[in-house]
């Protein structure tokens, strides 16, 4: 098989890439000191987190002149994500590091006064009615960054590059760039399905701008962020000792007769390959009860990554047992090299659950002082805000009197059992196990501060009730942040997504049981928002 040649520079998830160049015929050769960049014929420099990060990386390994050079001969070079920033002069990310300065113009960062930001989620590369390396106006890539190139028509052309845009918002902004042997993609191609496949194989065949065919063009309404469909597999051992997918009732997964088992839905790999192929714009699995065993000794999960990002080629979240742990043997473990095993097993992201709860309380009890010490602050400061979830299990907490609590309460539509017409949800621990004297918005705002990236909004009132998701829950939680916000729990049917896209500010949306059970699919969701005229991603294949 043809090689292509990696740099090996970068943390993150590079095993996606692996696999995904692959899939399209070709094998990898790792690039691990400047030398070694004279015998690349193709390179591909990945990239991940931050910007100046990422650069004193690079100069300090002494690769700047090596891969200046490489370029310079004509050879052919891709550049991915932060790959792409590098390229540029500079980044707002880090005003005192200068790029690479091989395209003019600076990066700056999205405006977050009326979105979320980080972007997240699948937007276009729109190259007009060009086809260019493989990218096609109408269809969508997986982008997640908060640092962007402003598109300033004509600008880039003026110096010679093709240019393939993206609007979030009212910002419109650079998705990829490629001039004569270079091709750089703001997205992430590996994690783009067929789409991103497609633009991997053009690079890696050869395929340059002169083979172009003419694409329709992309009109207006199907430019922007699409709304996300993420599809959640509850992953547990059973009583028989294998890893199943479950799904509980309000996070009761034994089964009410049958002996009362561990209720099993299927298996992990396969369902998640399953809804890929349904359209799932991401895959989201939560280890539910990793809290009890030690995650090192939890090799399973491990390997259901490895398979998993063999096949699903959009993004990955895990979720349970990230934190500072002691293994089996005495080893202490910290979250950060947990965390990191799951990104080199093919994980995008990490979710955190009971830990960021933990590290919230000691947040307001030191004086909201931040020490860097937190599974949330490290994992983020190495792999970047964007591979932090932050999973919250809130339940409600009624009162008549809101004056009387400290927490931050809402006017609720849903009366409690007494009538009160007010409450507060309070954040738990272990799976719903503890509940503890923190409310979700104390929580959030915290973990945001930390540098958590996105918020996973699980609702245990609602899980697995199919009534629909708790809209007064997400509203609370979307105007106290600026991150995205997943909302979770409760969806029975497509209408329950469309209710939770049109009625609130989520960014994305989770369904479990529904798809589990078989009584829809995730094409069925996505068909029936997009009759309802929202934005979605099509699954192409
Ligand atoms: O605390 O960091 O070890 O993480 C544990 C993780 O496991 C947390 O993310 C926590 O939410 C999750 N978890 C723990 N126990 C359960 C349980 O169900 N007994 N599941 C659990 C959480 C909630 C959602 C579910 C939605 C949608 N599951 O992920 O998929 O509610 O369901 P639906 O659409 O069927 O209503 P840590």
């Amino acid at each position: 098989m043809p090689k292509v040649y990696l740099l090996d520079y970068v943390a993150g998830n590079v095993r996606s890439l692996v696999n995904a160049i692959e899939r399209v015929g070709y094998t990898v050769e790792w690039i691990r000191s400047p030398e070694d960049v004279a015998k690349a014929d193709k390179l591909i420099l990945p990239g991940v987190g931050h910007f100046g990060h990422c650069m004193t990386q690079f100069s300090s390994a002494g690769y700047l002149p090596a891969i200046q050079k490489h370029i310079e001969s004509g050879k052919p070079f891709m550049a991915i994500c932060v790959g792409l920033q590098v390229l540029f002069e500079g980044s707002a990310e880090s005003p005192a590091v200068p790029g690479l300065g091989i395209i003019k113009g600076k990066l700056d960062r999205f405006d977050d006064s009326a979105k979320s930001v980080p972007h997240i989620g699948w937007n276009s590369a729109n190259t007009s009615n060009k086809q260019v390396y493989g990218l096609r106006p109408n269809s969508k890539y997986y982008y997640v960054h908060s640092y962007k190139v402003p598109y300033r028509e004509g600008e880039l052309e003026k110096q010679g590059w093709t240019v393939a845009t993206a609007r979030y918002g009212d910002e419109e902004f650079v998705g990829a760039v490629a001039k004569g042997n270079i091709l750089a993609t703001q997205f992430h191609p590996e994690k783009s399905g067929v789409a991103g496949l497609r633009v991997l194989k053009a690079f890696l065949d050869g395929e340059t701008l002169q083979n172009t065919g003419v694409q329709p063009a992309l009109q207006a309404a199907q430019e922007g962020l699409t709304r996300r469909v993420i599809a959640c597999l509850d992953v547990r051992t059973n009583d028989q000792g294998d890893l199943v997918v479950t799904k509980g009732d309000q996070y009761d997964v034994r089964e009410k007769s049958d002996g009362g088992n561990v209720r099993n839905l299927g298996k992990p790999v396969e369902m998640a390959r399953k809804y890929y192929e349904q359209g799932a714009d991401e895959v989201t699995f939560l280890n539910i009860t990793s809290f009890r065993d030690c995650p090192l000794a939890d090799l399973p999960m491990l390997e259901i990554l490895r398979r998993t990002s063999e096949t699903v080629f959009a993004p990955l979240t895990i979720g349970g047992g990230i934190r500072d742990t002691t293994d089996t043997d005495g080893t202490k473990v910290s979250a950060l090299e947990i965390a990191t095993m799951y990104f080199k097993n093919g994980a995008d992201k990490v979710s955190i659950g009971s830990d960021a709860v933990t590290a919230a309380e000691e947040y307001y009890a030191g004086g909201k002082q931040l020490f860097g010490n937190t599974a949330i602050e490290q994992i983020s400061s190495a792999y970047g805000n964007q591979a932090v979830v932050v999973s919250v299990d809130p339940k409600r907490v009624y009162t008549s009197k809101p004056a009387e609590t400290r927490h931050n309460t809402i006017k609720t539509i849903y009366p409690g059992p007494k009538g009160e017409d007010a409450c507060w949800y309070a954040c738990t621990i272990k799976g719903g196990r503890e509940t503890r004297d923190m409310d979700v918005v104390e929580l959030v705002t915290a973990v945001e501060a930390m540098g958590a990236g996105e918020i996973l909004l699980n609702c245990i009132d609602k899980d697995g009730t199919n009534s629909g998701f708790d809209l007064e829950l997400i509203n609370q939680v979307k105007s106290a942040i600026r991150i995205p916000v997943i909302a979770s729990s409760g969806a029975g049917n497509p209408g329950h997504f469309e209710e939770v896209f049109s009625k609130t500010r989520t960014d994305a949306a989770l369904g479990a049981g529904m798809f589990h059970r078989g009584e829809y699919t995730v094409k069925q969701v996505k068909e029936f928002l997009a009759e309802k005229g929202q934005r979605v991603r099509q699954f192409e294949s």
